[in-house]
């Protein structure tokens, strides 16, 4: 009899975890609330950074004017890295206090 034959006969074999096969960290990128930054200049951004529509974007500036918070979207570490950079950098640009961080999904 093969090996592979009689691996059936004997049940499942069970394969080792291998690190390398780890699906890729995930991170969300979150909007903070603030009294000064214009709601339409929080739409623009999640229309620009986030390709979200105005109805999306509308819809998650206003759960996060009433939450404190909310989640613009989900990248790889990088990705995530740069979406927070390009809205710090947009909104110090326009002089508004908009804060974006991230965490580990
Ligand atoms: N609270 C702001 C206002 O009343 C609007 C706002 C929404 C600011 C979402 C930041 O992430 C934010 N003008």
């Amino acid at each position: 009899m093969s090996d592979k034959q009689s691996q059936y006969l004997e049940g499942p074999v069970v394969q080792e975890a291998n690190p390398k096969l780890q699906k890729p960290p995930f991170y969300k990128v979150i909007l903070l609330n603030d009294d000064y930054t214009p709601m339409d200049f929080v739409v623009v951004i999640l229309q620009r950074f986030f390709h979200k529509n105005r109805e999306e974007a509308t819809h998650i500036m206003l759960h996060v004017h009433q939450k404190g918070i909310g989640i613009c979207g989900l990248f790889t570490r990088e990705v995530a890295e740069t979406k927070v950079r390009q809205v710090l950098d947009f909104s110090q640009e326009h002089r508004h206090p908009l804060k974006c961080t991230m965490e580990p999904e």
